[in-house]
């Protein structure tokens, strides 16, 4: 049995993974400042888990809590790119800061290894598809900006300091939990409760724009592998989370439209600042390296993710 910390543990990816992990019989921590992330996530589970409110600012906490970790599961974030546009400020402190003392503290408590969440926004608008590891990031918004440079802390403290790090670069994480009562909320959540309450949804732009919306059980898949793969194969490395192929968001709304129940349209509107159009990842190199394959594909994901938001309203 392994002590896994997560940070970031109200989120739902954070969450997701202490469900995962304790079914597994893995002991967890986890550490949440609870602005964006949140309880009701936890409700069932917070008997098995050792879970502090601390924000990730706050080094002498994230030492403490390290003190004995094997794993560390680094999920906190302020995650959005509009809210990155409005106030750059905020997303660097929360996503690059913290990045930089989650990894002090590990270090310092001689952790096996911190796997990271990074993303597939780092690769930016670029035209070339499929996105693989090799090509030049070109991050947009400040959000972009600042997952990259943590991607890079994480290579960093492995050439430095020996520390074991991972960057897992999630392609759009969807799934049960996801908050949908943000502005800034992730686009299948919004989508998917609104119109369950038959409420029209809004595509920023033509909604021609494309993603490589990916399952929340395939991203925890690829942090758990990514914790025991060896370290000659991954340690210091960058590895595409995905399912190799993509949705436009117009096609996405016709399969929500059979899902739900909702017979109106969408409505359009301005094209959103820090966008980027299409995204698609090429996930072999995960798949040599980390033995990762996608369990869930979307239209299953979808599916799940739909009764899920149903049972809960
Ligand atoms: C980016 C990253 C993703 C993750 C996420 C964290 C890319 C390709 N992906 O997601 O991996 O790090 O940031 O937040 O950079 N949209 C609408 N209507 C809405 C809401 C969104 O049309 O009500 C559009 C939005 O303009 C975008 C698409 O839906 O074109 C997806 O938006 P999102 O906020 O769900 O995720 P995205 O792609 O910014």
């Amino acid at each position: 049995m392994a002590l896994y910390l997560i940070t970031g543990i109200g989120g739902f990816i954070g969450s997701s993974l202490a469900r995962e992990l304790l079914r597994r019989g893995e002991q967890v921590r986890g550490i949440d400042n609870f602005s964006t992330g949140r309880r009701e996530n936890l409700a069932q589970i917070l008997g098995q888990i050792d879970c502090r409110e601390i924000d990730i600012l706050d080094l002498e906490a994230v030492k403490s809590a390290c003190a004995g970790v094997d794993f560390v599961l680094h999920q906190a974030a302020i995650p959005s790119v509009p809210k990155s546009v409005l106030d750059p400020i905020a997303s660097n402190r929360a996503n690059v800061d913290g990045t930089v003392n989650v990894l002090v503290a590990a270090r310092d408590a001689k952790v096996k290894r911190v796997v990271y969440a990074a993303s597939s926004s780092a690769y930016g608008d670029t035209p070339t598809l499929p996105k693989h590891e090799g090509m030049t990031p070109d991050p947009i918004s400040p959000y972009a900006v600042a997952k990259l440079a943590s991607e890079r802390y994480m290579i960093s403290f492995y050439r430095c300091y020996g520390l074991e790090t991972v960057a897992l670069r999630y392609f759009n994480i969807f799934g049960p939990r996801q908050d949908p009562s943000s502005p800034y909320s992730g686009v299948l959540a919004k989508f998917i409760t609104l119109m369950l309450k038959g409420k029209q949804p809004t595509m920023f732009g033509d909604g021609e724009q494309s993603r490589d919306f990916t399952y929340i059980d395939n991203a925890v898949e690829a942090n758990l592998l990514a914790c025991k793969a060896p370290a000659v194969q991954v340690a210091g490395k960058v590895f595409n989370v995905a399912t190799g192929r993509r949705v436009t968001l117009n096609e996405t709304f016709k399969l929500l439209q059979e899902l739900t129940s909702y017979s109106g349209t969408a409505t359009y509107g301005e094209e959103r600042g820090g966008d980027i159009k299409h995204s698609m990842a090429d996930i072999s190199l995960a798949e040599k390296h980390l033995g990762y394959k996608p369990k869930v594909n979307f239209e299953d994901g979808l599916r799940r993710t739909v009764e899920w938001y149903r049972s809960e309203t």
